[in-house]
């Protein structure tokens, strides 16, 4: 197993929708032990603490709920994720998924410095890729997608000089995609699985033929995994549950697949809500999910004993 400099990054953004948790996301994920279960397959990992947003001068917008925190995150993130991938492999611990709108674009710039192009898996069932114009609720968790493969329609964001190629985006896991969003993406060069083709065909099928692509361009690789890419039943802390989603096997099988590509340069964990958790499942089945995609295998590890 070859191990690698972990950064942990707080992102207790919850400026991206309007039920109010997400920002005790990255507790949630220290309380559940993520540190130490990265640490125990032999990583050498770094909580840096949590980020916090720019102070920004932009006014409010009766439409997009809390732009400009939004705005402030998205520059103060992009920093961090630049300076957490100078350092080795960054874990983002949210945060709802408007944090991706920063992470992603950080990502994006050092992949730049490095002369490689970046590829993002987005494991969510929904496929975030509303513009600041065609978004019905005004969420802005409901847009990264679009943001950082440089659509129109993001004004007073910081612009985007990387943006990330559209087929360079895959997206697994869809099941509420708005018409808007459907419209775009079907005129877009985005690789789109949704649950049907899971159950059709496997996760492994999708993610393996992307990951393929990715290794032969010789791509930096940024995963963002959505609580509610994960069936409700099995992942309930999340404001937009959406059922029939990925089970708890179809998750783990995704991150030991990306282990095993070793491609993987970063990782967003997002949605998470604890206000919404039940005795703390959610979080751990998440921390579990990262420790797979970070090594973690069955036979690595004694069976829990029944406490
Ligand atoms: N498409 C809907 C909207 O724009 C719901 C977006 C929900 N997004 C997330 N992340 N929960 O995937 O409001
Ligand atoms: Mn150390
Ligand atoms: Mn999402
Ligand atoms: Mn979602």
């Amino acid at each position: 197993m070859s191990h690698r400099t972990i950064l942990l990054v707080g992102a207790p953004v919850d400026s991206g929708k309007r039920r109010a948790g997400c920002l005790m996301g990255p507790d949630a994920y220290r309380c559940a032990r993520l540190h130490g279960a990265l640490a125990d397959l032999g990583h050498d990992v770094h909580d840096l603490g949590n980020v916090a947003p720019d102070a920004v001068d932009v006014a409010p917008d009766a439409h997009l709920h809390a732009l400009p925190e939004t705005i402030g995150w998205t520059a103060a993130l992009s920093r961090a994720a630049e300076d957490a991938l100078g350092r080795g492999t960054a874990i983002f611990m949210g945060g709802d998924h408007a944090l991706s709108l920063g992470t992603v674009h950080g990502a994006a710039a050092h992949a730049a410095s490095r002369g490689r192009p970046l590829f993002v898996l987005w494991l969510d069932a929904h496929s975030d890729f509303h513009t600041a114009l065609t978004t019905g609720s005004g969420n802005l968790h409901g847009t990264p997608l679009a943001y950082i493969t440089g659509r129109e329609g993001f004004p007073g964001f910081p612009s985007v000089p990387h943006p990330v190629l559209e087929e360079n985006v895959c997206i697994i896991g869809l099941r509420s995609v708005d018409g808007p969003e459907r419209a775009a993406l079907e005129a877009s060069r985005i690789r789109r699985h949704d649950m049907r083709n899971i159950d059709e065909t496997g996760i492994a099928a999708p993610l393996n033929a992307f990951l393929e692509t990715v290794a032969a361009a010789g791509g930096d690789l940024h995963v963002s995994l959505d609580v509610d890419f994960l069936d409700p039943a099995v992942a309930p802390a999340v404001g937009t549950t959406v059922p029939g989603g990925a089970t708890v096997r179809e998750g783990h099988l995704a991150m030991e697949i990306l282990h095993d590509s070793g491609l993987m340069s970063s990782l967003d964990l997002v949605e998470l809500n604890p206000m919404l958790d039940e005795r703390g499942r959610t979080a751990q089945l998440m921390v579990d999910l990262a420790a797979s995609a970070l090594g973690r295998r069955v036979f690595d590890r004694p069976t829990p004993r029944i406490l």
